[in-house]
């Protein structure tokens, strides 16, 4: 059995990480949940919510995604949404547990004109006490210190497959576009959100491509989200799966992946990210044994559903889980399940 480390180590090679995802799955998931113990209360779990602040009519064409204006997906492009009603949800997210709130943005990058209201916006969610996250597409270095002056915590922007197969996701966007996006979040002092999507078609050689790649940056990302594709109807990846469900990933080497993560990327908050919605509660728990110590709440992602509070509630529960942060919530009416965390 190899040796388990827990210090972050920013050397790997693409070979050592294709070597975890060949280990046996047991000796796997083992060291990685040795891996979060080093590092982590591993029953607590944090808790993000999302809200699009803008949807839909993205100029980008990444193969997945709903709000593509490349594809027909049936959804309704909408405009900027006022920072009062983004506020207005950004309280609800929190007297509902959240921790942080994440506003996304269907744009391929940000636009110096839409940037007093964001300021705005993300200055009024961190007032009330939440940490903020947003992910709006590619930055310039002034535009993140822009949104870092504002209140921004987080900046999610994810490289979202390996090197190799990344053209076969997105072709209006370079990989490397990316990776300066990121860097000028570093730069500017905020930290970073950056992962991926796996179940688009890609290899296990991709999926190490990937976490190689995370690990591998100057600094790991304090937020890795591992999103399980939701297949959405009109998308060119989504539709492969629609037509034929045996192309969707399997899921213990989902696990993998998050077992992975949790290795190389010792100190990061692993988040199950998107793909919830689908996951028996069995498949949850593993994930959170492999590891992953963060989710996403509240009925909906961007464009598409999760669980609802009630029933992670009744997860964290059965699970003896407890938001991080240790915020009190309460489910009116359901007294079986009420408590979600413990102070
Ligand atoms: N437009 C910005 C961008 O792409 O950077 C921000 C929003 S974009 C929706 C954020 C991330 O959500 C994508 O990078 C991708 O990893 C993830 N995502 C989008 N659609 C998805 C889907 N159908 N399934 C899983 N993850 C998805
Ligand atoms: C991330 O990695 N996953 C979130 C967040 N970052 C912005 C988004 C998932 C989107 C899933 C598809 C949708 O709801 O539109
Ligand atoms: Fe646009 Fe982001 Fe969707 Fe790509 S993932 S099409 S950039 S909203």
């Amino acid at each position: 059995m190899s040796q388990i480390n827990t210090a972050p180590r920013h050397d790997w090679t693409l070979p050592e990480v294709e070597a975890l995802f060949d280990l046996p799955f047991m000796e796997l998931v083992f060291q990685a949940a040795n891996v979060h113990r080093a590092g982590f209360d591993p029953s607590e779990v944090q808790l993000s919510q999302l809200l699009s602040v803008k949807t839909g009519g993205c100029a980008e064409n990444c193969g997945y995604c709903s709000q593509s204006a490349h594809f027909k997906t049936g959804l309704k492009a909408e405009k900027l949404m006022a920072a009062d009603d983004v506020v207005a949800k950004a309280r609800a997210a929190r007297d509902g547990g959240a921790q942080r709130f994440c506003m996304g943005a269907a744009w391929r990058e940000l636009k110096d004109r839409d940037l007093p209201k964001l300021t705005e916006m993300i200055g009024e969610v961190k007032a009330l006490g939440l940490e903020t996250c947003a992910t709006l597409g590619m930055l310039t270095a002034d535009q993140a210190k822009a949104l870092k002056a504002a209140g921004l915590d987080y900046y999610n922007h994810n490289l979202d497959t390996g090197p190799d197969y990344y053209k076969d996701v997105v072709t209006t966007r370079t990989y490397q576009e990316r990776l300066d996006t990121l860097a000028h979040v570093r730069d500017a002092g905020m930290s970073t959100c950056c992962g991926g999507i796996v179940g688009m078609g890609e290899t296990r050689r991709d999926r190490a491509g990937l976490l190689h790649q995370l690990a591998t940056l100057p600094a790991h990302p304090d937020s890795l989200p591992i999103n399980g594709l939701v297949p959405v109807s009109g998308t060119p990846l989504g539709d492969r799966i629609l037509a034929d469900g045996s192309k969707q990933i399997d899921s213990i080497e989902f696990v993998r992946t998050i077992a992975v993560a949790r290795i190389v990327c010792p100190k990061s908050m692993v988040r199950l990210s998107a793909g919830r919605e689908g996951m028996s509660r069995e498949l949850q728990a593993l994930c959170f044994l492999a590891g992953a110590n963060s989710i996403f709440v509240g009925g909906k992602l961007l464009t598409t559903p999760l669980p609802g509070l009630d029933e992670d509630s009744k997860l964290f529960q059965d699970l003896d889980l407890r938001p991080m942060g240790g915020k009190v919530h309460v489910e009116a009416h359901d007294h079986a399940h009420e408590v979600v965390a413990a102070e």
